[in-house]
Formats: structure tokens, sequence, C-alpha cells
């Protein structure tokens, strides 16, 4: 029976994942910096610092797939991004070829392509505009996939996460929002499907106001059950106590794009 590691399972999705996926997968390792502070006795967990390539090997070797979730999960300093995020990624990566891992499940973001005007629709064909350091992060990790997918063989899936939760908590949200089980559905499909060799999806939910041309994903059987309308009078009302972000407020990427956004720079035409 296959063992599936899981970085990053002491942070936020990796803490609510981990519940889902163990009634799913029985045997689940689990690696992060530091502890989760509520494994329990029925979890497997191997500290690893994805800097270290030892560690990660350490935590790698002998899982035949992996849902890499670990890293700095927004925007960081360019040392912080460097370290969790590039060196980190190639690390896992790195490892994972060295040890015959099948496949890799990558949680990319939608900060691949914040910079895009909310008024685009765009597919995965689209060329990368990350907003932010983290943004490239997430890019230069799609494309390590594509590297060790085409070059060594790895099944990869690389899943630009909108936003994670329960419910969207804004406007931007009702757009981009995924709910934790339509998550399980896309790792699943990165997990299993026999077709996957390297593959991005859109981790978002059956939203309306959705920017994103998914049929990659439906391609190969996502049905997403969360609709982000249900949630959109509270999301909008706390997104009237917010205050205005010209800049963010056009671009998909919203606050990542206007954080350090240059003085007298123009937003960028459709
Ligand atoms: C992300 O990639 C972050 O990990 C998450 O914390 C949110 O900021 C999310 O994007 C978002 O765009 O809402």
């Amino acid at each position: 029976m296959q063992t599936i590691l899981i970085t990053g399972a002491a942070g936020g999705i990796g803490t609510r994942l981990r519940q889902l996926l163990k009634g799913i997968y029985p045997n689940i390792r689990l690696s992060d910096v530091r502890r989760p502070a509520d494994l329990t006795s029925d979890e497997t967990f191997v500290e690893a610092d994805l800097a270290n390539m030892a560690q990660v090997e350490t935590a790698v070797a002998g899982v035949q797939a992996i849902v890499h979730l670990g890293g700095f999960s927004v925007e960081g300093s360019w040392d912080t991004i460097l370290q969790s995020n590039i060196i980190g990624c190639y690390h896992l990566f790195e490892a994972a070829s060295r040890h015959r891992v099948e496949r890799v499940v990558f949680a990319s973001s939608n900060h691949a392509v914040g910079f895009y005007p909310r008024q685009r629709r765009i597919g995965i064909d689209a060329a990368v505009r990350p907003d932010s350091r983290y943004g490239v992060s997430k890019a230069f990790g799609e494309a390590l996939g594509a590297l060790y997918a085409y070059k060594h063989g790895l099944r990869v899936t690389c899943i630009r996460i909108g936003n994670f939760g329960d419910v969207p908590v804004d406007r931007r949200r009702l757009s981009i929002w995924i709910a934790p089980q339509d998550l399980v559905q896309l790792i699943r499909i990165g997990l299993e499907h026999p077709d996957v060799r390297h593959e991005i999806f859109y981790g978002v939910s059956d939203n309306v106001r959705g920017w994103w041309d998914n049929s990659a994903a439906f391609r190969l059987g996502y049905r997403p059950q969360g609709r982000s309308e249900e949630h959109s009078a509270a999301a909008l009302a706390a997104q009237a106590k917010l205050p205005p972000d010209p800049i963010g407020d056009w671009y998909q990427g919203g606050p990542f794009c206007s954080d350090e956004f240059s003085d007298g720079i123009e937003r960028a035409p459709l």
C-alpha cells in the first residue's frame, strides 16, 4: 500500500487537510519544520527543514507520493522565500526523483498569475504574471515540476490554490474561494489519475464570479461542490468594511499586487 508524505503539515491548509486525507489514505507521513501542536498518536511525523537536503531526503525516503504544502505561504523577504520556497522546492523535487517517488502534488498559488486584471478570464496557457516574490516562487515550483515530470518521469500536479477556507471572506475571495472538500478532490486526481504527467489546475470551487478556465481539471474528473455565491451576502458585507485599494481591487492578486507597488506606475490594461 502506498505511503503519502504531506509537507507543511503544521500549516493552516496542512492541519485541515491531514484530517480529511487520513480517512482516504491509510498510510500518511507528515513533515514540517516544527511538530504540529495537534499531532495525534496515530500520526507519523518527521521533522524536516526544506532548506536542508539531508532532512528532506529522510522525510521523502520510502514514500510513493508527496503532497507538497510546505514552504512560506505569503509574501516574505527575499531570503525567506529563497530558503523555503526556491531552495526548499528544489530539494523536494530532487529528493523525490532520487527516491523514485511516483507523484508530487505541488501547492502552487493564484499569486503566480496575480497581475492579470480581474476583468480577464485566464486559463493555464496564460504566461505567468507573479504579483510578489512569493508568486515568483510558485511559478518556479511549477516550472521545476515540469522539469522533473518530462525529464525524470514524475507525475506532477500543480494546484494554483485560490483561497482555502470554510467560506469566502470578501469580494475577491468570492471569485477565488475553494472549499476544503474541493481541494481534496483535486489532490486525489493528482495522486490517482493515470493520465497525469504535468498538470496545472486552478484550486477553485464552482464560483459564478470566477476568473479562471479550469477545463484541465474538469477533463480529469473534477466536479467542485462548493459555491461561493451562497455566501455572497456575508462576504460583500465584510468587503464594505475594508478600505478601497485601487491597485489591489483591479488585479486578481489583490493586496499582493498593491503591496510594494511603485509610485507612478500605470495599472496594466486588459
Ligand atoms: C495564498 O497563496 C496564501 O497562501 C493565502 O494565505 C491567501 O493569501 C491566498 O493566497 C489569497 O490569495 O487569498
